[in-house]
């Protein structure tokens, strides 16, 4: 499969300024010189890594197709670690098609999705983790995303987990030792164990968890705004916003059904749901609303529940902070340009872990600070240079770790066998190794590369 020579468009379909053809292997250079005819100095190999000028031209014949640009980059300094050539031309697909055919008549082939990093990986220039940054990189969105597709690729997230598996060794063999040589005296140190390993269940669960900001980053999160009506939900929405997207009335249950907007703050996407009123409902249609609401609310990733400062706490509030107190909230304390009823300490109490911003969506006051909040609490991690898993794979791989890890403290800690403990602890290591890209299976590669846009 590494014997032949690939060849694929690397730039996009459609019409472009320029487009690029790649081509990888042991013939990539005599490929290319069938297809390249460089600007006066015929017969000379190409210099590496500096590009040249000159044209494509079918070697049959035929007048030139495009004025190209052509970069050598000699094995085993280049993407692939193979011989790669990379031919630049002006970004018509018929150029860029015409490129391609006469490469595969000069004996390259087509290469398949993925194939470039594919050898890349198989030639050990990037391990498996890196590898799958290169794909989330080419896909991200959103710059957050991107800078952490970026920072993987560059090795972040592999000498985590490498660090983790050369810890997990140490630690396996330290417990296999007093196991196997008990008539020599070694005595497992249970103590000690216990003091390396709590601190990597620890880091494994953060990792495991930080997939939860990674999915966020990737598909925005949802934040229902939810309160009884009347206390300036749709002002919040809109003052979010920044424009009067929802209609705002002193009357209540104005609102029926419910509104949905896309509202980027420092590069994470919020999807904001504006809600009809969750409380008693005046009208059969506010019922509706109501009900869609409550539904909206209970799968949303978070709330901001608001609350009017101008009045005093009703049950009614404090419900809806009990009913959506295990989700990720924060409470937004609206209308503080009114004379102030609530009683603060009181709502404290009730509050529990959501902080709580005091606003007034209609003046537009502290608007700032409740945006400003969104992010570090809703997407932790992804403001800091913390490690975020990008993938549902490895979160699924590091909560098997976790769990198992966690296994093993519990049986030392409980006073089981040892070698349960070690079990549990070869179990954790096997999967850290598939995580890592040592168990090398034909599933994870179709899954990683399978999915690659051709030409990367
Ligand atoms: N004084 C004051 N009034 C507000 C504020 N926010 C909203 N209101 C008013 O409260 C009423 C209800 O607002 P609305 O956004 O429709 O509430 P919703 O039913 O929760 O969506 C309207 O008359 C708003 O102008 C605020 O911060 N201060
Ligand atoms: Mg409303």
């Amino acid at each position: 499969m590494l014997e032949d020579t690939i060849i694929a468009i690397a730039t996009p379909p459609g019409f472009g300024g320029l487009g690029i053809v790649r081509i990888s292997g042991g013939n990539a250079a005599a490929v290319a010189r069938r297809v390249f005819e460089p600007k006066g100095r015929t017969g000379r190999a190409f210099p590496e890594r500096k590009p040249i000028l000159g044209a494509v031209r079918d070697p049959d014949g035929g007048a030139a197709l495009d004025e190209a640009f052509l970069t050598y980059f000699k094995a085993p300094r280049s993407y692939t670690r193979e011989d790669v050539v990379e031919i630049s031309v002006h970004g018509s697909p018929a150029v860029l098609e015409a490129v391609l055919k006469l490469g595969t008549r000069a004996g390259a082939r087509a290469a398949r999705p993925g194939e470039f990093t594919l050898r890349a990986y198989l030639n050990g220039r990037l391990d498996i983790l890196q590898a799958q940054a290169v794909d989330d990189l080419v896909r991200s969105v959103s710059l957050a995303r991107a800078r952490i597709s970026s920072r993987q690729l560059g090795g972040s997230l592999s000498r985590r987990v490498f660090r983790l598996r050369d810890r997990l060794t140490s630690l396996l063999s330290r417990l296999e030792a007093g196991l196997e040589f008990p008539e020599d005296g070694v005595r497992v140190n249970r103590a000690a164990i216990r003091r390396t390993l709590d601190p990597l269940v620890d880091e494994v669960g953060r990792l495991a968890a930080s997939y939860e900001t990674g999915r966020a980053l990737a598909e925005g999160v949802t934040l229902a705004i939810v309160g009884r009506t009347n206390v300036g939900k749709s002002t919040l929405f809109n003052a979010l916003l920044e424009e009067d997207r929802a209609i705002v009335t002193p009357f209540p249950g104005t609102t029926r059904d419910f509104l949905r907007e896309r509202l980027v703050v420092e590069g994470v996407a919020f999807h904001l749901v504006d809600l009809a009123g969750l409380g008693r409902p005046a009208h059969p249609v506010e019922k509706a609303g109501m009900a869609k609401g409550r539904k909206i609310a209970g799968q949303a990733d978070g709330v901001l529940i608001v609350l009017d400062a101008s009045r005093r706490i009703s049950p009614a509030d404090v419900r809806l902070i009990r009913k959506y107190g295990d989700k990720k909230s924060i409470i937004v304390l609206n209308k503080c340009d009114l004379a102030r009823r609530i009683d603060g300490a009181g709502l404290r109490k009730t509050a529990g872990a959501s902080p709580v911003v005091e606003v007034s969506a209609l003046r537009g006051r502290n608007i700032e600070r409740l945006r400003a909040r969104l992010k570090p609490h809703f997407a932790p991690g992804a403001d800091k240079d913390e490690e975020i898993i990008l993938h549902a794979r490895q979160r699924d791989i590091l909560q098997d770790v976790y769990e198992a890890l966690r296994r093993a403290g519990g049986l030392l800690a409980g006073g089981h066998s040892e070698e349960m403990a070690a079990e549990e602890l070869r179990t954790a290591l096997d999967r850290v190794g598939e995580l890592a890209g040592e168990v090398r299976t034909k599933d994870i590669l179709d899954e990683i590369f399978g999915r690659f846009c051709v030409g990367k």
